[in-house]
């Protein structure tokens, strides 16, 4: 049986892009390899959150365009939150232009999301291109981009031979792709993070073609590296417990991976 390298391993590997690096070391220290997906509507509601989860997440991951409430010093706050509880900012941007259109979209605007999110992420359909400009902007910065090579949801046409090309075009630019948004692990190479959304603990779907698979099987037969929580946490009747719980779910089962 292959031996399953650690967190705090990987972080360590020659290979390792720094902000995977970083990440890795705050799931280490942390015992936490969850992302809370904070789909909120208000500025306010996110940062309250931020603040209560911070201490069991990894990751927040945003959805920048759905707050109504969007300004520069939620931002602000958003980042001083993040340092004080030491996680990753993940916005959940899904760019899929040209090169030179996502160049903007991620730089300027009214989100300036290279900024402030550490992690973004892109659907490989357009080509490398839509990397390249990225790369451009958040290279500098430090930042770091997952690609989409699968999706959680039913029907998804990300499946396949066009799954594996996205898995290539990430080796290709893994001075910039830290990892992938997938359903299971998609490549043997631990410098690179997998991170997997459609997560509850009672496996199931919404009614929009969301499916869930629970956080041991993510981990643990799947082989993901961190789960992405949105409902099930945030419609949870208190938030903080539903995280402390998917928290340990995910730890446990990596524990069992790494210990076998
Ligand atoms: N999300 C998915 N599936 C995907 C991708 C992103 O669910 O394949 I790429 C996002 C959508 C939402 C969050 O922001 O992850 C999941 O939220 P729930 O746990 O509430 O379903």
């Amino acid at each position: 049986r292959k031996r399953v390298l650690s967190y705090a391993d990987r972080a360590e590997l020659p290979k390792i892009h720094p902000l995977a690096s970083k990440l890795l070391k705050i799931m280490e220290e942390k015992q936490s390899n969850l992302c809370v997906s904070a789909d909120v509507t208000s500025g306010k509601e996110l940062l309250q959150l931020a603040e209560s989860l911070g201490p069991k997440i990894c990751m927040l991951k945003t959805h920048c365009d759905i707050l109504k409430d969007f300004t520069p010093e939620f931002i602000q706050k958003l980042q001083a939150v993040a340092d004080e509880h030491n996680f990753l900012i993940f916005e959940d941007r899904k760019f899929a232009d040209i090169g030179n259109t996502v160049k903007q979209q991620y730089e300027g605007g009214v989100f300036q999301i290279a900024s402030w999110s550490h992690i973004v992420n892109a659907h490989a359909v357009p080509g490398p291109g839509v990397v390249k400009g990225l790369g451009a902007v958040g290279k500098p910065l430090g930042r770091g981009c997952l690609l989409i090579a699968q999706m959680s949801s039913q029907g998804s046409l990300a499946t396949g031979e066009y799954t594996k090309a996205v898995v290539k075009m990430a080796e290709e630019h893994s001075d910039f792709v830290i990892g992938f948004i997938c359903n299971s692990k998609t490549i043997e190479k631990p410098e690179f993070i997998h991170m997997t959304p459609g997560v509850q603990i009672q496996a199931g779907g919404d009614l929009l073609g969301q499916q869930y698979t629970t956080p041991e099987e993510v981990i643990y037969n799947k082989g993901s590296d961190v789960i992405i929580v949105g409902r099930g946490i945030l419609e949870a009747p208190n938030s903080l417990e539903a995280a402390e719980s998917y928290r340990k779910s995910g730890w446990d089962a990596y524990i069992r991976k790494v210990g076998q």
